[in-house]
């Protein structure tokens, strides 16, 4: 049983103006598979042929004889991930017991989302930015190319993608206006809330 390419959660029109078809249709429909089907070339026939995209994240995570499968799998998961962090109406400020444990790590939403904004703009070159848990403290990172925040046995709550072929369709250059809109118009704050709820 191969890897596979999960369904968006949502059609590739959905997140316009703030997210194009365009850029949906390159991001998901090309990038994201090439990750799936790079995997899939990676692991038949060593003794993670078969086994879950977490577990083949566990088992290649800092080992350098299997930096492609991590990379190619960390990739998988976080870009799965991503798509299910927005939604059509999205953004704005979160509810409920989010919305106290973000104001008791962060001051306010407004500070949360400055310290977002600056560290997923902040990351040199390719990555991701993420709200966590780290035990049982909410933080923000970022972290570098594929890496994913359960290689450092943080659990993630929240993404934005900050490589360039999420936003240079749309955005250019600009990846503080990207990162603004998705902070504005796109986060889908019930899937974070399920995230925490699990831990
Ligand atoms: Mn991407």
């Amino acid at each position: 049983m191969s890897v596979q390419l999960p369904n968006l959660p949502y059609a590739e029109t959905a997140l316009e103006p703030h997210y194009s078809a365009k850029t949906i249709g390159f991001h998901y429909g090309k990038h994201h598979k090439a990750y799936v089907d790079n995997l899939n070339k990676l692991t038949p026939g060593t003794p993670l042929d078969g086994k879950s995209l977490e577990e083949i994240i566990a088992a290649s995570a800092g080992d350098a004889s299997r930096v492609g499968v991590f990379n190619n799998a960390a990739q998988v998961w976080n870009h799965t991930f991503f798509w299910n962090c927005m939604k059509p109406s999205g953004g704005g400020r979160p509810k409920g017991e989010l919305a106290q444990r973000i104001d008791q790590a962060f001051g306010s939403y407004e500070k949360f989302a400055e310290q977002f904004k600056a560290t997923a703009v902040g990351r040199f070159g390719s990555g991701w930015g993420w709200l966590v848990l780290d035990g049982g403290t909410l933080k923000i990172v970022s972290t570098a190319n594929a890496d994913t925040p359960m290689a450092s046995k943080q659990t993630a709550l929240l993404t934005v993608d900050v490589w360039e072929h999420a936003y240079y369709l749309d955005y250019q250059n600009r990846r503080p206006d990207f990162v603004q809109a998705f902070l504005d118009h796109l986060v889908n704050w019930d899937f974070v809330a399920g995230n925490l709820a699990k831990k």
